[in-house]
């Protein structure tokens, strides 16, 4: 169960963000719409929010997950794989000392994006991407080891279309993974009950089961089926802007 949230809203200068996705520029105004109805829904499910205040500086700011990892045994300081997102700690890190009297870090050389971290369970799943290299997953796996969490690697930079691991994967509690095609294969998920997700649907793979809810994209009919009928309670929610800079659902906020 969660019951508290870090989300920072995007800046004015968002769309001056880092991208691959050739879906246009985000447009600023629904952006912070849609921002407002995903906070609104975290509250729903139950959670207290800690609103940072929007961070020109980093246009990928409000993209908070990537720079921690949290457990309920601890915080882990990311090291984001992206130079221009390196500055983005310093502030997450002040938030959660709220919360967390001490905290890991990930060191040089090492770099994880916090949307390469999957937990399910006692157990993480780490991806290698192009933002999080093996160094970073080691020390990760290490860290999380101290405080009883076991972790596997899932190499994920040969997979088209996903930025990080959790492009693809999202856990849905009840030793369930939600998976794209591409990934299903791997050894990793061998003892999780896969939910796959259609091709033409992938981007809504990004779901996140919050308590009582799952939230996921809007307009993915199929995959929102899907999880009804497993009978989970889901929350759809506009997500283009944030999904144009490559951004999806779990990328908003840090849960905990
Ligand atoms: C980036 O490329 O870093 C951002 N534009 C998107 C980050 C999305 N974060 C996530 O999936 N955890």
């Amino acid at each position: 169960m969660f019951s508290k949230a870090i989300v920072r809203p995007p800046a004015p200068n968002f769309a001056a963000g880092l991208t691959n996705a050739n879906l246009g520029a985000p447009d600023y105004e629904r952006a912070l719409a849609q921002h407002h109805a995903y906070c609104f829904a975290l509250e729903r499910c139950g959670l207290t929010l800690t609103r940072l205040a929007a961070d020109p500086s980093h246009p990928d700011s409000t993209f908070v997950e990537d720079s921690a990892v949290l457990t309920p045994h601890g915080a882990i300081l990311t090291r984001p794989g992206a130079p221009s997102r390196a500055g983005e700690v310093a502030s997450i890190k002040e938030a959660l000392a709220d919360f967390y009297p001490s905290m890991f870090a990930i060191d040089s050389p090492g770099t994880v994006d916090g949307g390469d971290i999957c937990e399910a369970g006692d157990h993480f799943l780490i991806g290698i991407s192009k933002r999080t290299n093996e160094a970073g997953a080691w020390q990760l796996a290490e860290m999380l080891a101290t405080t009883g969490y076991t972790s596997g690697l899932v190499d994920v930079r040969g997979v088209r279309g996903i930025l990080h691991l959790k492009s693809g994967v999202a856990y849905l509690g009840d030793n369930r993974l939600a998976v794209i095609d591409a990934l299903a294969g791997h050894e990793e998920f061998h003892d999780y009950e896969l939910v796959r997700v259609e091709d033409d649907e992938a981007y809504a793979a990004n779901c996140m089961r919050v308590n009582e809810h799952v939230l996921v994209a809007s307009g993915y009919d199929l995959w929102e089926g899907k999880l009804r009928d497993l009978g989970y309670q889901t929350m759809a929610l506009e997500m283009t802007e944030f999904q144009k800079m490559d951004g999806g659902l779990s990328c908003l906020s840090l849960r905990f």
